[in-house]
Order: C-alpha cells, then structure tokens, then sequence
C-alpha cells in the first residue's frame, strides 16, 4: 500500500512536470489547467449524443447557464442490431464488432465535443457500462463468451473480451488524441462483479477489478498519454466490520485500492442513499459518504470527485445543499450531480426521477455552489 502510494506520487510529478497547454491535468488533490486551478463543478447528461444537432447545442446553453465547468456522458451503444433511431458506436454481429464512425456514431459524437467546446465545458466520457443500458458489459459477455457461463465478471477477466474492448477504447483515444475538451475517460460506469442479466462468479473479488483497473487504465496511458483517467465507480468501501451496505465487504469493489493504482489520476464515487438501505437517512449518510471519501483524497493524494448523486424520496432543495456543504468543507476535488435536464425540440430530454430542468430550484442551486466550489479552489 505504501509502496503504491508513493508510486502514485512519483506519477503525478511527472505528469505535473509538463502539462500539455490546454488539456486539464492534476497535481496532487486539485485539477489544473493552464496553471491555474480547474473548478470541477459538474453535472451528467448521458444522453447527449443522441438528440440532434440544435438540441445537442440546446442543452450544453443551459448546462453552461448553470456555472458549471464539467458534463459527464456516454461514450458507449453497443447493438446487436442497427437501431431505426439514434446514436450507436458498436454493431456486433456473431461476436464480431464493427465500429460505427458514421454521422449516427462517432462523427455524432465529434459534434456533442465540438459544441461543448463552444460553451467553453469539458467532457468526461465513459467508455462501458455496469448496467445494460446501451450495452455494455453483458453485450461482450454474450458476444465473445457464450458458451463460458454468462458470467458478467468475464468482462474483468477473459482475454479476448480485454482484447475486444481495448480495440474499441483505443477507437475513441486515437481519435480524441489531442482534444483538450475531453477532460477524461472513464473506464466504465459503476463496475461490479454481477451485472444486470448476468450473475457474478465464485471467483470475481476485489483484486479482479483493481487488476483490471490497473491493466487498461495503464493501456490507456500508453496510447494517449495526454488525458486523464478514471473509474466512474461507486466508490464502494470494503471496510471491515458491522457497516452499512456500501461500506460493506459484499460487493466485490474496493475504493481504498483502486484509487492507489499509479495510472488512475482521479477517484469517483456515487451516492444514492435510497437504493443502498439508507432511505431512512439519506442526508446524514450522504454527508458521511462525502466525508469518508474525503479523508482517502488525502491519503491518496489525488482528487476524488463525487460524479453522480441523487435523491427522490426527500425534497432535492433540502437534502443537496447539506452534501454540497460537505464537498466544500472537506475537501473533495468535485462533484457532478445526476442529472442534467433540458427543454427540447421532441419535449423534456428523460427524466429518471433526478432531472432538473433550467427553472427549477435545484437548477438555481447548481448555479450558486458551483460559484462556491469555485471561490474555495
Ligand atoms: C451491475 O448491474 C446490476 C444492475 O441491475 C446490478 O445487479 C449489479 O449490482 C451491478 N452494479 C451496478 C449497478 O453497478
Ligand atoms: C450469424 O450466425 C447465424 C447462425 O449461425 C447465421 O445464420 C448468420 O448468417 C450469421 N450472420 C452473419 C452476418 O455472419
Ligand atoms: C445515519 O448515518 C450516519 C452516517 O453514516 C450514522 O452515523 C447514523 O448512525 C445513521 N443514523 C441512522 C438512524 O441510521
Ligand atoms: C423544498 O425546499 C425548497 C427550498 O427550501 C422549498 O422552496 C420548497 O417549497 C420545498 N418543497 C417541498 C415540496 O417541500
Ligand atoms: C418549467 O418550464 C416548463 C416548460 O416551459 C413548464 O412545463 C414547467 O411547468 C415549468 N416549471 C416550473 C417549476 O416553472
């Protein structure tokens, strides 16, 4: 542990040595950028790429209007078979992938960074996902192992499923190389061992995840070594101990270890107290869950950002300030609440029970702790 924490250090002095103009980069618990400190002050909109091009410009004009600097997105759709309607980056047709670098695939996301880049944001853009939704992780699973159990966790461990995702990673990096709009990838969104129509194996722990961390964020480094890199994990605790769930050694994640990996320049962590057994408490957990992951910034040395959170069940206005309090006395790097809503041309962009739209009062509310976290540094 020790060791890898002064591996850490000795990376991030010298990615610090020479920060490349324009491109946002870390030096110890703080983002950067052109020498001065980067506010991470964020929010998510994970659908972005699939509007058109005017609700695509729509939507960062109200993001932008909110002071925030960050928009986290989806930089996956992995399909089986060509939708008849939006934004898809991988067709898979018995267990072969074929990139889509059409004006419905990357050439539509070229224009979702363009126009962030206009409204003066920056993009952090995962790579796969946990969940099915767009895909994900079970799609590789199925594709390239079908016959091997259905375990979700191959995703972590096969080699050809490694191999097939890092074709697809390495489509993205070559391609954004030297956009400096895209602030960092991530390597996925809330990795666990069991999956959303697949089970867990027996042998899936924590080292399999903090290996496969260390293995494609390194792969990562080594073919775009000017972007940062994260998770886009939960930040799940492995604590032992009577805890409550997310601190829990159930889940098969460890944030105290990933975050030591050298080629992770940032940690992540989620917070939705309602569907982790804390529906109960959620300000005072929520506050905690900051809190907790605060102290490993500091150990760490590196920022640690809370990149999704969300409440439904307590009034938003109430509950969101007290964790943004937290963010802003403890020092956590960042924060990018889930999520970022729009009027659109076809109507309000999805609405999972988090969005806020511009006139609302949680809208009112990003504004004013943006400008806070920007006042702290
Ligand atoms: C992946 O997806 C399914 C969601 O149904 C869950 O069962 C797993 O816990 C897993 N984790 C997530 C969401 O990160
Ligand atoms: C995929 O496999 C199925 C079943 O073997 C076959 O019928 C089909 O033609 C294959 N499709 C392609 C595009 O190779
Ligand atoms: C609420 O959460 C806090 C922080 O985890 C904990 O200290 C407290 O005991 C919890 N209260 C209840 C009633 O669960
Ligand atoms: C929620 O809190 C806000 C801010 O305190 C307040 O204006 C609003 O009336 C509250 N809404 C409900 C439904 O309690
Ligand atoms: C916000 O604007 C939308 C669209 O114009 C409208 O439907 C909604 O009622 C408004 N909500 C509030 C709280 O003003």
């Amino acid at each position: 542990m020790r060791l890898s924490a002064l591996l850490s250090m000795c990376a991030a002095l010298v990615v610090n040595a020479s920060p490349i103009p324009n491109f946002v980069y870390t030096v110890g618990q703080k983002f950067f950028l052109n020498g001065h400190e980067y506010t991470f002050a964020g929010t998510n909109a994970y659908w972005l790429a699939q509007m058109s091009n005017s609700d695509i410009d729509q939507a960062f004009s109200d993001i932008a209007a909110s002071g925030v600097t960050t928009v986290r997105t989806w930089g996956f759709n992995d399909v089986t078979s060509v939708p008849s309607y939006g934004t898809y980056y991988q067709l898979w047709t018995n267990g072969t992938a074929a990139i889509n670098y059409g004006s419905n695939g990357l050439a539509k996301f070229d224009y979702v960074v363009q126009s962030a880049a206009a409204h003066g944001l920056h993009l952090v853009v995962t790579l796969t996902n946990n969940w099915s939704d767009y895909g994900g992780m079970d799609v590789y699973v199925s594709e390239l192992a079908p016959n091997a159990g259905g375990y979700h966790d191959l995703f972590y461990t096969d080699p050809t499923i490694i191999e097939a995702y890092k074709t697809y990673v390495s489509a993205w990096l070559t391609r954004y190389t030297a956009n400096p709009t895209i602030l960092s990838w991530e390597l996925a969104n809330e990795p666990r061992c069991a999956g959303t129509s697949s089970p867990a194996s027996s042998a899936c722990d924590t080292t399999t995840i903090t290996t496969w961390v260390s293995t494609l964020s390194a792969y990562i480094k080594s073919v775009d070594p000017y972007h940062l890199v994260a998770i886009g994990d939960e930040g799940w605790f492995q604590r032992p101990g009577a805890q409550p769930y997310p601190y829990d050694p159930s889940v098969g994640i460890s944030f105290d270890d990933n975050i030591m990996v050298p080629t992770l320049d940032w940690g992540t962590l989620h917070l939705y107290p309602e569907y982790w057994g804390q529906a109960d408490n959620v300000t005072e957990f929520g506050i905690a869950w900051i809190r907790d992951h605060a102290t490993v910034q500091k150990l760490a040395n590196k920022p640690v950002v809370i990149e999704e959170f969300g409440v439904t069940i307590a009034n938003q206005s109430l509950v969101y300030p007290q964790w943004w309090d937290e963010v802003l006395s403890s020092g956590l790097a960042g924060d990018a609440i889930w999520q970022s809503g729009s009027y659109l041309s076809g109507g309000p962009s999805p609405n999972d029970g988090f969005t806020y739209y511009p006139n609302s009062t949680v809208y009112a509310l990003v504004r004013e702790y943006a400008g806070l976290l920007k006042a702290r540094g």
